[in-house]
This record gives structure tokens, C-alpha cells and sequence, in this order.
């Protein structure tokens, strides 16, 4: 029987479009998760299926190359590529994924998919690789062989995060520090709406809001944005509002912090709320069924509410009291269903456990 490895999707709790500005982020792993059976093969071929996805992929590793794959494959294929780009001795393996990371929904299942591919394919060829690495290295698999110019934070959450626990992470160093996170005890849950909104124009724009970025750091004259403690006044309204979001963003990801350490949770519910007002009117990367959804949410007595991950789509995220769960999500499909959307999915997310091998 091949062996499993597991890696979980994410939600970023707060710390939105920062992790490319080398700023702070604090997310919390998924109990949802990708799961990849994985065994070696001797020819030097690497063959990947899925219970989910039709399909087979067959390719020998030493063709692989950015392209030679696409569709979900790339995940799995640009690992092993980057491996080998890094120097490390990886010949073929045999992968069957399975997952229950909602797909496209901004909860990072290709993250998911890439870290369980990595602890798979570096356990089975014997590699010492440690996780922040892995990290780095699942983050150029995407950038890289994908395309898709993503910061570290979702390949750190599935790879750093630890049961009960948030993930304070600082991309610039990797630092990490595991902040307790029980909403339980203080009667309070979070709940997950899927919006279910189709992405739209995603790379494009991500990819604009990250070239934004590093044109207001190098004008402004500093490393990244993550640099800058205030909000320069001297730029075009654009770029100022952009750069607005990040360096508030980061202040609010280390006030949250703060706030969970002291056990303070509901205090983080205007932050949350803080931090969907500065994505929506100053980043604009939110949709219409974002901002419904928060809205509701607000309505209904959330004590805070936010879009999640990258934006265009996906979901949102709100602090509610344990008793008004019902209510809350209620609130939600029926403002859905007055503005003419799509019926949302809502779940409720507790901290899980970061990446491990399964059996
Ligand atoms: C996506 C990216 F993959 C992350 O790196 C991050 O930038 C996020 O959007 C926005 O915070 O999930």
C-alpha cells in the first residue's frame, strides 16, 4: 500500500495582498485537506491521477519543464520540477490525489496540493528539506512553472500551521509564532460563506496589484512596502490607496495578534471589518457577492466580517457568536437570493493541523 500524505487549504484570518510586500499574515489551516498516496518508480516517470479530476498525467521527470504540464497536474509537476532545480536527486514517483478543499473557492487547495506533493516526494527520496524551505520552494513551483505569481502565505499555512493554533508569520523572515486560536470557550465560532462568485480577470488583476506594489516601493525609495509606518501622502490617488491598504493591513495583522494573545477575541471583530473596507474601497479586489455577504453578515450581529485569500471571488469570513450561526448564515442566503446569486456555501472552521504524513 503506497504511503498518504496530507497537507490542509487555509484561511487567512487577517493580512490580505500583504505577503508580497514582505509584510505579516495570520492564517489558520482547514480541516479540509489534499491528500496524495504517493510511491517511487524506478523508470524516472512521474504519473499523477486524481479521485476528483478526470485524466492522467505521465511525463519523465527529466523533460519536465515550465509548460510541459498544465491543468491541476502543474501543482504536482512543478514541485518535482523545482526540486530538481534546487539540486535534489528526484526520480519518479506514482501520485494519486485526493482532496475536500473546496476548488476555486480561495482556500488554497493548490497550496494544498503542492505542500503534500513536497513532503511526499522529499520523505520518499530521503531529502532533509525543512519546511520553511519547502515553503519557498512549493511558492516557486506556482510563480514558476504555474505562473501564478503568489506570495508564501498559502504554502506556509499548510506547511507551518499547528492544530488549535493561528500561524503570525512575517514573509519577509519566515518568522513564525503559533498564537493560540479557540473560539469555543468564548462562545464564539467562525463561519466560512463560499460565495461561489466565478473568479473574475484573477491573475490579471493580482498580478497588476503586485506590480502596483513594487512600483509605489521602488518610487518611494524602500525595500518592499512592508518598510513604510505610515501612508505617504506624495502619490498618485491610485498607488496611494493602494499602498494605504498594505501598510494598514499590517498594522492590523499585529493588532489582532496582540489581541488573540491577550484572549481579547472579540475585539478582533473590527479589524476584521477594517480589514474588508480597506480590501474593498482602497485594494478593490472584492466583488459584489463579497461585499453582500459581509454586509449580511454585519446585519445579522457578526461582531466582524471580511473577504478571504485573494478576492475576486471566493469567500468570506465572519467572527460570530456560537448561537447565531443559524441566523447569520440564513442572513446570507437570503440576501443571496434578493440579489439574483448564486445560493452560497457556508461551513463553520476551527484551527486544524498544518501538513504530516497520514500513514
Ligand atoms: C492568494 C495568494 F496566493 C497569496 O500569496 C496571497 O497574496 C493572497 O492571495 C492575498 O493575501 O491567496
Amino acid at each position: 500500500m503506497a504511503d498518504v500524505w496530507v497537507a490542509p487549504g487555509r484561511i487567512n484570518l487577517i493580512g490580505e495582498h500583504t505577503d508580497y510586500n514582505d509584510g505579516f499574515v495570520l492564517p489558520i489551516a482547514l480541516p479540509h485537506a489534499v491528500r496524495v498516496a504517493a510511491a517511487r518508480r524506478d523508470d524516472g516517470v512521474l504519473r499523477v491521477r486524481s479521485r476528483q479530476q478526470p485524466g492522467v498525467t505521465e511525463v519523465p521527470v527529466r523533460d519536465l519543464a515550465p509548460g510541459a504540464v498544465t491543468g491541476w497536474a502543474a501543482y504536482v509537476a512543478g514541485v518535482v520540477w523545482v526540486l530538481r532545480e534546487a539540486g535534489h536527486d528526484v526520480g519518479g514517483f506514482d501520485l494519486v490525489v485526493d482532496g475536500d478543499v473546496p476548488l476555486g473557492a480561495g482556500l488554497s487547495s493548490s497550496a494544498a496540493l503542492e505542500s503534500a506533493t513536497a513532503l511526499a516526494v522529499t520523505e520518499l527520496s530521503g531529502l532533509d528539506v525543512d519546511r520553511f524551505a519547502l515553503a519557498r520552494l512549493a511558492q516557486r513551483a506556482e510563480n514558476d512553472f504555474v505562473g501564478m505569481p503568489c506570495g508564501i502565505m498559502d504554502q506556509s499555512a499548510s506547511l507551518l500551521s499547528r492544530e488549535g493554533h493561528a500561524l503570525l508569520l512575517d514573509t519577509r523572515t519566515l518568522d513564525t509564532a503559533h498564537i493560540p486560536f479557540d473560539l469555543a470557550p468564548a462562545g464564539l465560532t467562525l463561519l466560512v460563506v463560499d460565495t461561489r462568485a466565478p473568479h473574475r480577470l484573477v491573475d490579471g488583476e493580482y498580478a497588476a496589484r503586485r506590480a502596483a506594489c513594487h512600483k509605489a516601493a521602488e518610487v518611494l525609495g524602500v525595500p518592499a512596502l512592508r518598510d513604510l509606518t505610515d501612508v505617504p501622502t506624495d502619490l498618485p490617488d491610485e498607488l496611494l490607496r493602494r499602498v494605504r491598504h498594505v501598510v494598514t493591513e499590517n498594522r492590523r495583522v499585529l493588532e489582532t495578534a496582540e489581541l488573540l494573545r491577550a484572549g481579547d477575541l472579540p475585539a478582533i471583530g473590527p479589524l476584521l471589518t477594517a480589514s474588508h473596507e480597506s480590501l474593498r474601497d482602497d485594494y478593490e479586489v472584492t466583488v459584489p457577492e463579497l461585499d453582500v455577504a459581509v454586509e449580511a453578515l454585519l446585519a445579522a450581529g457578526a461582531l466582524g466580517a471580511r473577504m478571504t485569500g485573494g478576492g475576486f471571488g471566493g469567500c468570506v469570513i465572519a467572527l460570530v457568536a456560537a448561537a447565531e450561526v443559524e441566523r447569520c448564515a440564513a442572513a446570507v442566503r437570503e440576501a443571496f437570493a434578493r440579489n439574483g446569486f448564486i445560493a452560497p456555501g457556508c461551513f463553520t472552521a476551527t484551527a486544524a493541523a498544518g501538513a504530516r504524513r497520514e500513514r
